[in-house]
């Protein structure tokens, strides 16, 4: 096959993705256009199969998605982090620290980041463990993007990420403020270099187009949505480059309840809860959402099965 296809079939999905985006843009300006979503609504349910990067279904209000968080460094309240975090708002001169196994290591600065990455839009749907989801336009780049830049030895199989550690910023993270430490600081996770380069790999830098507020990660943070949501790492300071499998946050904290690969999988329970459903918030009724039947790899399995073929997804929980 020649190269040219291969460039036509880029551009080509390049195309489709914008005018999803628009698409669901559309959706969401107006109820007179309602019209202009079902006429495309068969492209837009093959494109959506084919890329994972958007989702026709109904998206989480802005008020649900910034309002209704869990962000430990706060508070272990839902509400509370959004009222906290009101003066935390980092700006371009935020650093991210690269290490590790990776021929350009140093610390880059949130507007380096931004120069050599592009800004693209991506409507995914959020599992949490706790089995509620939403569905959350984010705004940010591809993880891979920043990958390349930063060149990776042949030794790096793994990237593991860490949260500001700051108890002037972060309350959570003085034992005093709730008499004991909800979970050992700073907030760490971790991604084998497959699953960090697959193209769902997302570092969000907005929501809803703002820039990302506090309560949901400013100013940077990972989204994996194939991933249970305690993995998408927010408030970004560090990225190393690891030969061998970090430990994370919550698997440290729980390691029969919480894994390191966390995929999201209806089979296997957690063992103090079923993993079968979810209970999906749309709006302010946070708790009067309908329950919907939770899918294997949050409905992006056609994205990322690939990757777990022959492991014991039970067992690598
Ligand atoms: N540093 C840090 N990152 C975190 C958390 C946290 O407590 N601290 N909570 C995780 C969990 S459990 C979920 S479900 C998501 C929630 O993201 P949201 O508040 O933006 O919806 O963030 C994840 N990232
Ligand atoms: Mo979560």
């Amino acid at each position: 096959m020649s190269s040219s296809m291969k460039e036509n079939e880029i551009t080509s999905e390049k195309i489709f993705s914008n005018r999803r985006q628009f698409i669901n843009n559309f959706a969401l300006s107006s109820a007179g256009l309602v019209l202009g979503v079902s006429a495309f609504s068969n492209n837009t349910k093959a494109l959506t199969k084919d890329s994972g990067f958007t989702t026709a279904e109904p998206l989480s209000s802005e008020y649900v998605v910034t309002h209704h968080n869990n962000f430990y460094e706060f508070s272990t309240s839902k509400s509370k982090p959004a009222k906290m975090a009101k003066n935390f708002n980092p700006g371009n001169d935020w650093k991210v620290k690269i290490t590790g196994e990776v021929e350009k290591p140093g610390d880059y600065t949130l507007e380096d980041i931004l120069a050599f990455t592009q800004n693209q839009e991506r409507i995914y749907r959020l599992r949490c463990v706790e089995a509620w989801s939403m569905v959350i336009p984010w705004q940010g780049f591809q993880l891979s993007e920043l990958i390349a830049k930063v060149k990776p030895t042949s030794k790096a199989r793994f990237i593991e990420f860490k949260t500001l550690e700051s108890r002037t910023t972060f309350p959570g993270q003085s034992s005093g403020s709730l008499g004991f430490n909800a979970l050992p600081w700073p907030y760490k996770e971790g991604l084998r270099m497959d699953e960090a380069l697959n193209p769902l790999s997302f570092i969000a830098t907005g929501v809803y187009g703002k820039n990302l507020p506090g309560q949901n990660g400013a100013p940077l943070r990972l989204i994996v949505p194939w991933k249970y949501g305690f993995k998408s790492i927010k408030s970004i300071v560090s990225m190393r480059f690891l030969e061998s499998q970090p430990q994370n946050t919550w698997h440290k904290s729980g390691p029969r309840e919480y894994g390191f690969y966390a995929n999201v999988n209806p089979k296997v329970d957690h063992p103090r809860w079923s993993q079968a459903r979810e209970r999906r918030i749309i709006d302010e009724s946070f708790f009067g959402v309908k329950k919907i039947d939770t899918q294997m790899f949050n409905g992006y399995g056609d994205q990322v099965a690939h990757m777990y073929k022959g492991m014991d997804l039970v067992r690598n929980f």
